[in-house]
């Protein structure tokens, strides 16, 4: 209740400091909104007339405060799309991420056989990060998007299985598999608060079932099409209407594509945008969740990209892998028109981001999805948790009050750091919207470094914690300052019996500035760096009230290596 409270009261700031605003402020926004809105809605109430019914209402007791705050909120808010895409690593991509020591793009093989127009478009249109975290599997991400913690802290530390406790042998037993409830303070319940229209599109996994969090309208969403506690969509056919086999892992909330052709990339797309032009019809701002299935398995083909890849000698399902890209990028291109013809795109924000390193079906054991970086989806490595970040603007317009407010500058490349921990406090910023006081933020503002330039106030650094089994199992890796310590708990990896190697603590340290794609292993040769930063990552991991790997009752802590004198 205490945390529901100190919601509202924010909330209550927050209105207040709106219902200041000057009056010449206020008309000026009025006439750019009406620019935006729809010929029906104007045709019904101009916005002055709005206003001034609004007032008239709210000073006589006639609408609650709250109604005629939302009302006016639609005149001074931006809108902001976070296109979230599942299992997206950095290099599923034609936009080249990797940077040489100038800061110059270079290509990689895997760029030349991915094709994603609207990503070029989009990137050309704003600002790309080369060094973007997020957690190496996919709960863990959202709940952090969520709520802009690091996982160590919400505690969601790896997948929620949605039928049980995915804690696995030595997980510990406290490990927040429930994920998010209706208490949790949320970036779409803050925007919801704020006057905004909050509207979830696709995959959620933010609990499992018979959980409130499996249920994206108990965390802050107005609007939830096809959001459920599975990770993963049972079909991304309409053919098979979004199930395997029948009827499991159903996508919901789809039925009137049923039987048509439509892939599911698609139907979601569908149906965001018939949610925006509703919002701007209605003349609210809205936060738009849009969080693709693609491009988690199942790999299924998208036929409507199929022929583009038939000739790349991939293999069959790294080339339905590449439809699924492709068709994702369809989505964002279709969002990108869609925000132009309703007149909204100057003010709308559109982050684009994946949530954990690539899953692409690519190379012996899978091994080459994320090249020339390590690994992949679900490992310690840096292919586990690097994904494309590209912040902008619908269409660039200088003139435009919130891109005045938050500039992002066109084709720009931003190599200072940033993680998935920095969407919450960025977006609140943007939006003026009040975080709790007592809530702890895991993240920074992104605003400097969206203008080009370098965060000096930034701490620049990267906690994974993972106390479970996975594809890496049992380990906590930790960025700090251009190092990379990977800290290997005393235990078995998933689905093997301890070898004597597992029964002490195992160590990995990297340059990343000097080797960015992990080849040197430098644990032995630098002990005492390794030293500095295990103690950093000790002091994070505290700070944060992580939990660890539990042996029968007993908590195995990280242990700092001796150094030999
Ligand atoms: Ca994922």
């Amino acid at each position: 209740m205490k945390r529901l409270t100190l919601l509202f009261l924010s909330s209550l700031f927050t209105f207040h400091s709106l219902v200041a605003a000057p009056a010449e402020q206020a008309a000026a926004e009025q006439r750019t909104t009406k620019g935006s809105a729809s010929t029906e809605s104007q045709g019904k109430h101009s916005p002055a007339e709005q206003r001034t019914t609004d007032e008239g209402a709210s000073s006589s007791g006639r609408r609650s405060e709250g109604e005629a705050f939302k009302r006016r909120a639609s005149f001074i808010k931006p809108n902001i799309i976070l296109f979230l895409v599942d299992d997206m690593g950095l290099m599923d991509t034609s936009v080249p991420f990797v940077v040489d020591a100038k800061g110059e793009p270079q290509k990689y093989p895997l760029n030349e056989f991915y094709r994603t127009p609207s990503m070029e478009k989009l990137a050309a249109a704003g600002t790309r990060f080369t060094q973007f975290y997020a957690h190496s599997v996919c709960s863990p991400t959202r709940a952090s998007i969520m709520t802009g913690q690091n996982s160590a802290r919400h505690r969601s530390t790896t997948w929620i299985k949605p039928q049980s406790n995915n804690r696995g042998a030595f997980g510990p037993a406290e490990w927040n598999w429930t994920g998010l409830d209706k208490t949790s303070i949320t970036l779409p319940r803050l925007l919801q608060n704020a006057g905004y229209k909050t509207i979830h599109v696709g995959k959620a996994h933010f609990g499992p079932d018979n959980h409130e969090g499996s249920e994206p309208l108990n965390l802050g969403f107005d609007i939830n099409v096809g959001g459920f506690s599975a990770g993963q969509p049972g079909s991304y056919y309409a053919e098979k209407n979004y199930a395997r086999g029948g009827k499991t892992g159903q996508v919901p909330h789809l039925e009137k594509y049923h039987g048509t052709d439509t892939f599911l990339t698609e139907a979601l797309t569908l149906e965001a945008n018939r949610h925006i032009e509703a919002c701007v019809k209605e003349q609210k701002p809205f936060f738009l969740h849009m969080s693709h299935y693609a491009l988690h398995a199942p790999f299924e083909s998208d036929p409507r990209f199929a022929k583009n890849y038939a000739q790349s000698g991939q293999n069959k399902r790294a080339q339905a892998y590449a439809t699924l890209v492709e068709g994702m990028d369809k989505s964002l291109g279709d969002l990108l028109v869609k925000l132009k013809e309703l007149k909204v795109a100057d003010n709308t924000l559109i982050i684009f981001v994946g949530d954990n390193g690539s899953d692409a079906p690519l190379g012996k054991g899978d091994h080459n999805s994320s090249a020339p970086y390590r690994q992949k989806k679900g490992w310690r490595y840096e292919g586990g948790m690097l994904v494309p970040f590209i912040a902008a603007w619908g269409r660039v317009n200088e003139t435009n009050k919130w891109q005045q407010k938050l500039p992002i500058p066109a084709g720009a490349i931003q190599t200072q750091m940033g993680t998935i921990l920095d969407l919450l406090p960025t977006i609140c910023q943007l939006a003026d919207v009040e975080t709790p006081k007592d809530m702890p933020l895991d993240g920074y503002d992104l605003k400097s470094q969206f203008a080009g330039n370098k965060n000096e106030t930034r701490k620049e650094d990267f906690l994974n914690h993972f106390p479970h089994e996975h594809r890496s199992s049992y380990f906590t890796s930790y960025v700090n300052d251009g190092w990379k310590v990977i800290y290997h708990y005393p235990l078995p990896a998933r689905g093997k019996k301890a070898q004597g190697k597992e029964l002490s603590p195992g160590y990995e340290l990297f340059n990343l500035k000097a080797d960015p794609f992990e080849k040197k292993d430098l644990a032995k040769s630098n002990p005492g760096k390794l030293k500095e930063i295990m103690t950093a990552m000790i002091e994070d991991l505290e700070a944060k009230k992580a939990l660890y790997p539990q042996k029968g009752d007993k908590d195995l802590r990280p242990e700092i290596p001796e150094v030999a004198k």
